[in-house]
């Protein structure tokens, strides 16, 4: 099981809005635990797992795998880590996640959000896909993704944003200058 002093932040934003590079930034100043529900699912795809296999498809077409798939991944990883302090990145992609997870888990001490243009993200996984080999990194998969992001993950931030715990942050500016202001963040929610 979990520490009793858990605490849990959600980075989200759009896909190619720069979650995995800040999260990488943020574990080298911070004594966290990085996990992207992307990556363990990647990894789960890799394994040739049934799971895996069935997700493959699904992530192909820039849709949604089941919850309960990521929910295990999540707090296994969580748990395994051994860890105390948890960057959660691409993950809760829909409101019900969010609710489940807090519900099962424990709910979440702040958001993050990476604020991106589309066709700033278009270019940046456009550009990434020359050497990423994800299979979701073609500009036809780049529009599902976006889609998926706008009708179901979207609405995610809102309503974080209504709670006060989400803090909104332009993705735009070079990955050194967005860390900045990610550190005045984290330091000032005391994380
Ligand atoms: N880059 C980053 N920051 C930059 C900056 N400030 N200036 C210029 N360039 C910058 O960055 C993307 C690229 O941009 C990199 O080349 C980077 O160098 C550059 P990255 O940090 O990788 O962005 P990130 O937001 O992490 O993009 P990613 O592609 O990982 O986001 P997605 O949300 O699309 O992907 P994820 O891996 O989270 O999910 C993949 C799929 O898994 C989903 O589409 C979905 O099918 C499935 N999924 C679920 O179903 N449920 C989940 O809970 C999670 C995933
Ligand atoms: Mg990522």
């Amino acid at each position: 099981s979990l520490p009793a002093d858990a605490q849990v932040i959600f980075v989200l934003g759009g896909p190619g809005s720069g979650k995995g590079t800040q999260c990488d930034q943020i574990k080298e100043e911070y004594e966290c635990v990085h996990l992207s529900a992307g990556d363990l699912l990647r990894a789960e795809v890799k394994s040739g797992s049934e799971v895996g296999l069935k997700c493959e498809e699904l992530m192909r077409e820039g849709k949604l795998v089941p919850f309960s798939v990521t929910l295990n991944l999540l707090k296994t990883a969580m748990i395994e880590s051994g860890g105390s302090f948890f960057l959660i990145d691409g993950f809760p992609r829909a409101m019900d996640q969010a609710e489940q997870f807090e519900s099962a888990i424990m709910p979440c001490k702040a958001v993050l959000f990476f604020d991106c243009p589309e066709d700033v993200m278009e270019a940046r996984l456009i550009k990434r896909g020359e050497t990423s080999g994800r299979s979701d990194d073609n500009a036809e998969t780049i529009r599902k993704r976006f889609r998926t992001f706008v009708e179901s993950s979207l609405p995610v931030k809102d309503a974080y944003l209504a709670q006060g715990k989400c803090h909104v942050i332009s993705a735009v500016p070079h990955p050194l200058e967005v860390f900045e202001k990610v550190k005045l963040l984290l330091d000032s929610i005391n994380a």
